[in-house]
Parts: structure tokens; sequence; C-alpha cells
């Protein structure tokens, strides 16, 4: 069983976060440490830790991120110019916070998809 985590949190504001978008699926939010002028974060309301966790009665979930992460990318006007969505998973992917989130990433150009 996974443990919740701060998400959770922000899910349920208990904690004061600015919410880009929330509905009864999805919420959103900039990230704590920007590492693009456009930072946010898009997760899943419902706890799955880790893209592994990810099961097929998920996948109409999977796809609201990316709906609701298109239409951020047009609110924040960098869908033009374009931007870049990340899900980090475990730990040689980076992933930090054990609760799914695609990082929606722009507002300047991002260079190589991995540096090295
Ligand atoms: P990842 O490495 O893919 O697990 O990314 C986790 C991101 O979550 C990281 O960029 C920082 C962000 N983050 C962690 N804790 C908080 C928090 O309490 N508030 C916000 N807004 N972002 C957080």
């Amino acid at each position: 069983m996974a443990e919740e985590t701060i998400f959770r949190k922000i899910i349920n504001q208990e904690i004061s976060t600015e919410l880009l978008y929330q509905d009864q699926f999805v919420t959103a939010f900039r990230d704590i440490s920007p590492k693009a002028p456009t930072h946010i974060l898009i997760i899943p309301n419902k706890l799955i830790a880790t893209a592994n966790d990810i099961e097929i009665e998920d996948e109409a979930l999977i796809g609201k991120l990316y709906t609701v992460a298109k239409q951020l990318a047009k609110q924040e006007g960098i869908a033009e110019s374009g931007y870049r969505l990340i899900m980090n998973c475990n730990q040689d992917g980076g992933q930090e916070v054990f609760h799914i989130h695609l990082h929606l990433l722009g507002g300047k150009p991002l260079g190589r998809m991995i540096c090295s």
C-alpha cells in the first residue's frame, strides 16, 4: 500500500498552495523549485505512487493529466512557443515525490532532452 505524500495535503488544501486547476480527478499547482519560467505539476487526486503503478483502469485519468497540461500551457502563453511534459519514475528517473505528477515546463528554450 503506497503512503500518502505532501501532495495529498496540497490536494486537500491543508497547506496553502495556489491551485491553478482542480476538479474531482486532477489538481495542478506551481512547482516549489521551478526549473523554468513555467513549471507546473499536474497530478491525479488518486494516489498512484509511480508510473509502474498505473493500471489499465487509470488510462482515462492519465489522459486527463495531458488535457489539463495542454490547457495550462495555453493559459501560461507557452502553447505555441512550446513546452515539455515529463513524468519521472523511481531512482534513476529522479523521482522524489511518490505520487505521480506530470511536470509542465516551458517559457524558455529547454535545450537537449537529457543533460549528461
Ligand atoms: P520529482 O522529482 O519528479 O518527484 O518532482 C517532485 C517535484 O515536486 C519537485 O520538482 C519539487 C516539487 N515539490 C516537492 N514538494 C513540494 C511542495 O510542497 N509544494 C510544491 N508546490 N512543490 C513541491
